[in-house]
């Protein structure tokens, strides 16, 4: 499944440095020539990808992106130097647009594209640059141009690999707030999530990973009831499916065949791909019967993990199940992304 995340934020070139008016003093030389240097260009504003950048959480700390300007030239035809480039580093995939707009500005899909967002000025002339056979003594130099400025949007569509389904109440959002930063809205009452919502999964070893959770699930929710059909298409094309069961509560079996049908019914296929069962809030039931209802899940093919999302006990054992899966995985081929995405 594919979101949108974006950002809004400002770029400002440097200015280019102003052009300086000198002359030159010579012990003997009673009116020496002009010797003003030029001004330097100002630095760019360059939006570049790199691989190490995994989301735009960045562009939530800072929006404005300036480079520096340039200096003034100086006499002895010492020109200024050029102010330093401000890179934004972005992740892969990123899609540049005028915020005013709305036009494509640039579509970086590569690791190192490279977009000039905001032009540095360019320099201004010194005076020795004026001279000519009729004014040997120019008392001017020309200013430095400002540097470009403007507000851009950023856009990175972020392919989920993990999605979380489940009941509502099962405890979903908790769970991806365990997982990942995500700060999502948890209460005991069902539909708490209205929107999906997305955290990134830290591994030890392996690269991250994006994890959607999704509204919760009722029985006829492929039909379009409740709030989940329409969000099961978000989680169509991620590789790994989480369901989450609340297994302390007694109807566990029968709840667990209602959200496998809704998936069922929603796309065959759906109960095809790579399922990992969550046996959730373990901690509200006896010891002794986690193994047994544990079993009951084992029986029917699943390796299920037991965890509870209060106590955390289990988390880390999940961690390990995903980060062991996906290293085996094949990463799915997102250059065919946008066909299988338009409606
Ligand atoms: N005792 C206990 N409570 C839990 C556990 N995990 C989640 N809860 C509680 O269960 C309730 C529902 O949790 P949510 O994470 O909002 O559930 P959800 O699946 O996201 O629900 P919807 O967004 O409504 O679909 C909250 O009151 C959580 O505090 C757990 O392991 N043990
Ligand atoms: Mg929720």
């Amino acid at each position: 499944m594919a979101f949108i995340d974006e950002a809004k934020f400002f770029v400002k070139a440097g200015d280019g440095g102003d052009g300086c008016v000198s002359f030159r003093r010579e012990k003997y030389v009673a009116k020496g020539g002009p010797n003003g240097g030029d001004g330097g260009k100002g630095g760019d504003v360059i939006v570049r990808t790199s691989r190490k950048i995994q989301s735009l959480i960045d562009f939530r700390f800072r929006s404005h992106f300036k480079a520096e300007r340039g200096r003034g030239g100086q006499g002895k035809d010492m020109h200024g130097r050029k102010g330093e480039n401000c890179i934004i580093e972005v992740p892969n995939g990123s899609m540049i647009k005028d915020d005013e707009t709305g036009e494509i500005l640039a579509d970086l899909l590569h690791d190192g594209d490279t977009y000039i967002a905001a032009h540095g000025g360019d320099g201004g002339l010194g005076n020795s640059r004026f001279a000519t056979g009729t004014n040997r003594t120019p008392r001017f130099a020309s200013k430095g141009v400002p540097g470009e400025e403007r507000w851009l949007r950023i856009e990175l569509k972020l392919i989920a690999d993990i999605g979380l389904v489940g009941l509502p109440n099962a405890g979903k959002s908790t769970l991806l707030s365990k997982l990942s930063a995500a700060n999502p809205k948890i209460a005991d009452y069902p539909f708490t999530t209205l929107e999906p919502q997305l955290g990134v999964l830290h591994f030890k070893f392996s690269e991250p990973v994006i994890i959607a959770d999704i509204p919760g699930l009722i029985e006829g929710a492929h039909a379009g009831v409740g709030l989940g059909h329409n969000f099961l298409r978000h989680i169509e094309r991620t590789r790994i499916l989480l369901h989450i069961i609340d297994v302390s509560d007694d109807n566990f079996k029968k709840n667990f065949y209602t959200i496998e049908k809704e998936l069922q019914a929603y796309k065959e296929e759906l109960v095809e791909r790579t399922r990992f069962l969550v046996l959730n809030k373990i901690d509200l039931i006896d010891p002794s019967d986690v193994p047994r209802r544990a079993k009951w899940f084992r029986d029917k093919g699943f390796e299920p993990v037991s965890l509870s999302c209060l106590t955390g006990h289990g988390i880390e054992e999940l961690k390990q199940v995903l980060e062991d899966y996906l290293a085996e995985a094949e990463h799915p081929d997102l250059s065919s992304d946008e066909s299988k995405d338009a409606p």
